[in-house]
């Protein structure tokens, strides 16, 4: 049924831990308030919402390590959005509500034990202006929403993590958007077969050709996908609520068409909006953007677009 029936589970997760400034907390409910809910119902689905999560509470912190940031805290939420995905992905399409990056240490881990569970393969698809391929021994800033793919895709030193049930192949992983990528990132992304698509890749050929490579790539192999939309993928013009702006990202309309060919392709089993900071944010714009987003991506059209009201200065 190419995901068109499919339940929503929304999953709030509040998480703040992944890095120093703080204001991702907030998150989840930014997006409830910028009316996720309704906009997935308009489109048909049923959507079931499981609040906020707590991360787990380890028996022991971990030894302090003074290179890591939050490091006891990041691992609880690993352990608790690993089984939550795991448990909500066969009852619907679960949305990770969050929340800063490292929330998808856990959010892609479950993904991908589901996905075994079933017997597919999980592609990643990652839009960020990063590539969040650190691993705690490479990272600088201690910082670890710096570093989910390497996590979910195998990389050594994540001892203090809990074992992967499955990984994903780096040949599985399809990066857009990339411009902010630090030398040891490079190196080891260098050694994989991983698909990277950076701005100015997007410039000269446009977004579409890279996306429907990948996808049909997904599609041969009977894949399952999860994106995961990390809001500094779109250019902070747009999108200023966030912590790691970077300039040259995203334009609007290239956002919007990459998740409206995502919903014609059927095969997204999954989603991650992170990073959305609202105490950064101008008027909700950013979080009505990530909303938005999430309806081309559940099948909203141009042209079944609200129609608003044009005020001076508010053409958006
Ligand atoms: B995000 C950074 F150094 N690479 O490791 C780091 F540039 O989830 C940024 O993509 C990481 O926003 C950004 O701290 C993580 C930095
Ligand atoms: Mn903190
Ligand atoms: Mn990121
Ligand atoms: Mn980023």
């Amino acid at each position: 049924l190419r995901g068109m029936t499919q339940n929503i589970i929304l999953i709030g997760a509040p998480v703040d831990s992944g890095k120093r400034a703080q204001g991702c907390l907030m998150g989840p409910d930014a997006l409830r308030v910028a009316g996720l809910r309704r906009a997935a119902e308009e489109l048909g689905r049923t959507v079931l919402d499981l609040g906020n999560l707590a991360p787990a509470s380890l028996p022991e912190p971990l030894p302090a390590n003074p290179a890591l940031h939050e490091l006891t805290e990041t691992v609880g939420w690993t352990q608790t959005l690993m089984k939550v995905a795991r448990e909500a992905a066969p009852e619907g399409m679960p949305i990770f509500l969050g929340g800063d990056h490292s929330l998808s240490l856990g959010s892609v881990a479950g993904m991908a034990a589901h996905a075994r569970d079933i017997g597919r393969p999980l592609f990643v698809l990652w839009l960020d202006a990063h590539s969040d391929f650190h691993t705690p021994e490479t990272t600088t800033s201690g910082n670890l929403h710096g570093t989910p793919v390497a996590y979910v895709t195998g990389q050594p030193g994540f001892g203090a993590f809990p074992g992967l049930p499955a990984t994903v192949p780096t040949r599985n992983v399809c990066m857009i958007g990339l411009r902010s990528v630090d030398a040891p990132e490079r190196a080891a992304l260098a050694e994989t077969d991983a698909t990277l698509v950076d701005m100015r890749m997007i410039d000269e050929e446009g977004i579409v050709g890279p996306l429907r490579g990948f996808l049909a790539k997904v599609a041969a192999a009977g894949g399952l996908l999860h994106v995961s939309l990390d809001v500094d993928f779109l250019d902070p013009a747009i999108a200023p609520a966030v912590g790691t702006t970077v300039p040259g990202g995203a334009t609007f309309r290239e956002a919007h068409l990459v998740l409206e060919l995502l919903h014609d392709s059927g095969l997204v089993g999954s989603l991650d909006l992170v990073e959305l900071n609202p105490f950064l944010d101008d008027r909700g714009r950013t979080a009505s953007l990530m909303v938005d987003l999430t309806a081309s991506l559940l099948g909203r059209r141009i042209f079944d677009r609200p129609t608003r009201p044009y005020s001076a200065g508010s053409l958006a």
